[in-house]
């Protein structure tokens, strides 16, 4: 199979962190959207990153679909519980949290490389509002937890580490290690799996 999707898509890195966690073959190939010659549009209709190509030619998209799908390829992790529906349900809030601060952070980049007199301070604030608050209530719940949900690496673990990579790359001056220490600590762990380390090296 093969991925499509860039080094700066937090949906991309979630889902590329899932081959690897997985250990599943797969070529990744640097397409984006935006580029002529891009063939993102030719298989997605909604024509955004991630996109994966099965070997028949099928294209699953969305990021949180390509994930559901990756993990019923094998058990080596299991990362989205398949017994246990309240914990399905919890790793899946998780992801529904880390993307939806990645969806703020796309809204506010996207905001701040218009021309100044086009931004929207409103849009900004609201936005950023919303990932200062998903951060305080994302700290809250980890506490001092080395996993994000029960006593082993899920789907919620990399969908958060993720978001927090592209904060890092998007919005560096927000300090949250500062504000939220007990999360700074859980990133430093996780950041130095190598399923992290190959996806930040591509
Ligand atoms: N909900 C989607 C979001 C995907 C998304 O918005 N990807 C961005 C890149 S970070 C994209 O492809 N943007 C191109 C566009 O919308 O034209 C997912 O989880 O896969």
């Amino acid at each position: 199979m093969k991925l499509l999707g860039t080094q700066t898509s937090p949906y991309t890195r979630k889902v590329r962190l899932v081959l690897l966690e997985k250990g599943l073959a797969h070529h990744y190939v640097v397409d984006a959207p935006n580029d002529p010659g891009s063939q993102v549009a030719r298989v997605n209709p909604l024509g955004r990153i991630p996109a994966l190509i099965l070997d028949d030619g099928t294209c699953v998209f969305d990021s949180a679909v390509i994930a559901e799908y990756l993990d019923t390829l094998n058990d080596t992790p299991i990362l989205i519980p398949r017994q246990d529906v309240l914990a399905r349900m919890r790793v899946r809030r998780w992801e529904a949290l880390a993307d939806g601060i990645m969806d703020s952070a796309v809204v506010v980049r996207t905001e701040v490389i218009r021309p100044a007199e086009k931004q929207s301070a409103e849009v900004l604030r609201l936005h950023n509002d919303n990932i200062t608050r998903a951060l305080a209530h994302v700290a809250d719940q980890l506490g001092q937890r080395v996993w994000c949900e029960g006593d082993s690496i899920t789907l919620a673990d990399l969908a958060l580490v993720s978001a927090l990579l592209y904060l890092d790359l998007r919005q560096a001056e927000r300090d949250w290690r500062t504000t939220h220490p007990g999360l700074a600590l859980w990133f430093a762990r996780i950041s130095e799996r190598p399923s992290v380390c190959t996806s930040l090296a591509d």
